[in-house]
């Protein structure tokens, strides 16, 4: 007897059917007769709507009433991806509107492939916000989540016919977008620029412009909890729509400009992923949303009151910090408390300091963000007076700590020189309780080595938070086959809400009927992914070879170019017959990358892989044997169709660069084995599922620092294997460029004269692990049985634990009773 904790449905399917004829008829101003997938999508969207709006009532009510402190999950970044089936299945109304959907005469797959997804992020930050707003609705914990509903997503990306990357607005709200309630009447006003002066011996702002702030909500269903929460995402309109004056005098362009300003801060997503973007426009972004979520929160937890007692407030919600992007709350939180309400600087500090988390999702130093306090004085005059003001309070406070005046510089949050500069992070663990990383191993570089000093002073603020990933999305929404297969080897679905129930599975690996079991899984899956690959791109896949997979950020530190050299070094090794074809295990090699626009490197990397692609699949000496995929536009839901389909798995950053990496979790979690390096969660991942079960090679964090001590020569290790000289030639000599040399030279001369990330030193280890790998794959038994104790061990990776870890250790909050 199988148990089943899946939620019940709220409605019967003729109720979901009726519900989407009425919304049709008076939403969509269609008859069903009319109704494109495209209506049923809107309709069926509004539906799951309407059987939410109770529960979404009762959330707040609750958390607005009751004694339970709300999190509010301040992030520039929600990266949320189709919204339809992950609300049906939440709500437990999956089998309903299939059903009322073919009752009506449509395929319930056409109508969720309408759905254009929200690309409101760039990759990893961005959809662990996501997840985590999944994970504390699903746990009832009350909770808003706080952001931009940009215009333009992360742009969609297309290849040319060179193979190289071109950018194209991706402008998602085009269509009716169902999801989003804007509520004009719940609107904040966010003001910029001006100057402060002193009134009756205060200082009072005048800005010289504002924006209004509309809110849009989404409904945040929980799995299986009955609360909603809300997504809340602002919008920027004009107050002034046009200025009728000079729209008289016929100058209509210059009469809509300040519309187009206002507007233009939620217009579009920064595509820079963990390098920040030191523009106004990105600083305007960044305090327009924040500023209109505090007012907002002082709105909904004290209703009515026009003096309410805000030394409460860090009692009714906390705020977490998604990385720097956010930390312009705290001067705003101040000025509110100091400016608005009147409280003096202890009082406010002290609220502040008690309101604020931060998490840090990154160790390259380059992408800490640091504002010159010039930009700041312009667009905000009044905060960073503010700053100044807690840089000092700071530096005192450091003073009653320690006497070494040199650590004391070191901490400054305002840098002392000529044009100085804010440091975010430093501000943000000054005026927070507590700061997180995002694995073991970041956290506790975070504290060894980038905020050293704080960490020395301030121990007790510092602890680790490891992320993880939605199992509702990540396994049940992508992988129904798996699910199921869980489900029975369990003897209940619990597993869901419970993801270390996984635990369960690993007596069964010693079973062979069940690996079987798994292994067919995986090869409907494959199958299922050669027709998605067929469908959306043309192109011809084997299911029957091994399917290799490095989806995420294009980026130096990430290595791409490892895998590409190894993958040259393999056709290389065909070509020159050193290695027999016959001996070479079938292996189709698939790449998803998006680069930053501006980001010249990553963007030949991405040429020299469609031209890889290019050349090894129409060379018919290698002819299938090895295939390279290079899908463009990696997205959430290409990641869902992918991921189960997998059978290894790429996670080969350079150690102590990926502060966790999210994507390992989900692979991981769908029974792909992991070639890894010990870098970010990893090192988790590897101690769980067993060394055995994970191939492990490269540098440590101490050998890669050792051998920047040392002098790092990349050209060594091209000189001392034989094998990176031959793939290094092959780019150099025109092979994947139709014969031209200069086409890829200055990637060439990076990895040969610099090659920060150390790709070249890597290289042997890498290479190597590939016998292993190729050995175990040819037995599928013993190759599944390790997939399988991955899936088995892998159950802390839930988003859930990560939000509970967050609960116990920094919010010290719980579920609404
Ligand atoms: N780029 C890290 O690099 C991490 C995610 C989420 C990143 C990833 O290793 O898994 O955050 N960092 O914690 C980041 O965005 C600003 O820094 C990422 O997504």
């Amino acid at each position: 007897m199988t148990e089943i904790t899946a939620p019940k449905s709220p409605v019967t399917t003729a109720e979901f059917a009726d519900g989407i004829r009425e919304q049709l008829k008076y939403s969509q101003g269609v008859t069903v007769e009319q109704a494109t997938p495209a209506d049923v999508y809107v309709a069926s969207s509004l539906v799951v709507r309407h059987y939410l709006q109770d529960a979404w009532f009762k959330t707040q009510q609750d958390m607005v009433n009751g004694n339970t402190k709300a999190v509010g999950y301040l992030s520039a970044e929600f990266l949320m991806g189709k919204q339809l089936r992950n609300a049906l299945l939440n709500a437990g109304m999956i089998d309903q509107f299939d059903e009322a959907v073919k009752d009506l005469g449509f395929e319930p797959q056409d109508v969720i492939d309408v759905e254009h997804e929200p690309g409101l992020g760039n990759g990893g930050l961005g959809r662990l916000a996501a997840c985590f707003i999944d994970s504390l609705a699903s746990l009832g914990v009350p909770a808003f989540g706080y952001g931009i509903q940009y215009k333009y997503g992360i742009f969609e990306q297309a290849f040319d016919k060179d193979g190289k990357q071109i950018e194209k607005p991706d402008y998602w709200l085009t269509n009716e977008e169902p999801w989003g309630h804007i509520d004009y009447n719940r609107s904040q006003k966010v003001s910029f620029g001006g100057e402060v002066v002193e009134e009756n011996g205060k200082k009072v702002w005048k800005p010289a412009w504002s924006v209004r702030a509309v809110p849009v909500d989404y409904m945040v269903p929980g799995y299986a909890s009955g609360r909603v929460n809300t997504l809340r995402l602002w919008s920027a309109k004009s107050y002034d729509e046009f200025d009728l004056l000079t729209f008289n005098k016929s100058e209509y362009l210059d009469a809509v400009k300040p519309q187009v300003k206002a507007e233009n801060i939620s217009k579009i997503l920064y595509p820079e992923d963990s390098t920040p973007q030191g523009k106004a426009l990105r600083l305007e972004q960044q305090y327009f949303f924040v500023a209109a979520s505090l007012h907002d929160a002082i709105r909904v937890f004290y209703p009515g009151q026009s003096k309410p007692d805000l030394t409460t407030f860090p009692s009714k919600i906390t705020f977490q910090l998604n990385d720097t992007h956010p930390v312009i709350g705290i001067p705003e939180l101040m000025r509110i408390l100091i400016d608005e309400y009147g409280y003096d600087w202890d009082t406010a500090w002290s609220i502040t300091t008690k309101t604020f988390n931060y998490t840090c999702h990154t160790l390259l130093p380059e992408a800490l963000e640091v504002w010159p306090a010039k930009l700041i004085s312009e667009l905000l005059p009044r905060h960073m007076e503010i700053i100044n003001e807690i840089n000092e309070h700071f530096l005192a406070e450091l003073k009653t700590k320690t006497r070494d005046k040199a650590k004391i510089e070191r901490m400054r949050i305002v840098t002392d020189e000529e044009n100085p500069k804010v440091r975010m992070a430093y501000l943000a663990t000054a005026g927070g309780s507590h700061v997180n990383g995002v694995a073991e191993l970041h956290s506790e570089l975070l504290k060894d080595v980038t905020l050293r000093d704080f960490s020395d002073l301030y121990g007790d603020k510092f602890t680790n938070v490891t992320n993880g990933v939605t199992p509702r999305r990540f396994i049940r929404l992508a992988n129904p086959r798996l699910s199921a297969l869980i489900t029975e080897g369990l003897g209940t679905d619990k597993w869901l809400s419970d993801l270390e129930l996984l635990k369960g599975l690993e007596p069964l690996a010693k079973d062979d009927e069940f690996v079987k079991k798994f292994a067919a899984v995986k090869q409907a899956n494959k199958e299922d992914f050669t027709a998605y690959a067929k469908r959306e791109y043309g192109f011809d896949l084997d299911p029957n070879t091994m399917f290799n997979t490095m989806v995420k950020r294009l980026h130096e530190y990430k290595r791409q170019s490892l895998k590409i050299l190894a993958l040259i070094a393999k056709y290389a090794d065909i070509k020159s017959g050193r290695v027999s074809a016959d001996d070479v295990l079938p292996r189709t090699v698939i790449f998803g990358a998006k680069s930053a626009p501006g980001y010249y490197l990553a963007k030949m990397t991405i040429q020299l892989i469609n031209n890889v692609a290019r050349v090894v699949n129409n060379d018919p000496d290698v002819k299938g044997k090895l295939h390279v995929f290079f899908p463009w536009n990696y997205n959430v839901r290409l990641a869902q169709h992918l991921i189960p389909a997998t059978d290894l798995d790429e996670q080969i950053s350079q150690a102590g660069k990926e502060a966790s990496g999210t994507g390992n979790m989900k692979f991981a979690l769908n029974g792909a084995l992991t070639v890894g390096t010990l870098d970010g969660a990893n090192v988790e991942i590897r101690e769980r599922v067993g060394a055995e079960n994970f191939f492990l090679f490269g540098m440590t964090v101490d050998e890669v620092d050792k051998l920047y001590e040392d002098g790092y020569s990349p050209a060594k290790y091209y000189e001392a294997d034989p094998r990176l000289k031959a793939a290094i030639d092959m780019v150099s000599d025109g092979t994947f460029s139709n014969g031209d040399r200069n086409t890829y030279a200055p990637l060439v001369a990076d990895w040969l004269t610099k090659d920060w990330f150390m790709t070249l030193a890597d290289f042997t280890a890498y290479s190597s692990i590939q016998s292993e790998i190729e050995a175990l794959y040819r037995d599928p038994l013993e190759w599944n049985r390790k997939a399988v104790l991955n899936v088995a061990n892998s159950g802390y990776f839930s988003s859930d634990r990560s939000i509970q870890d967050y609960l116990d250790n920094i919010w010290h909050t719980s579920p609404l009773a």
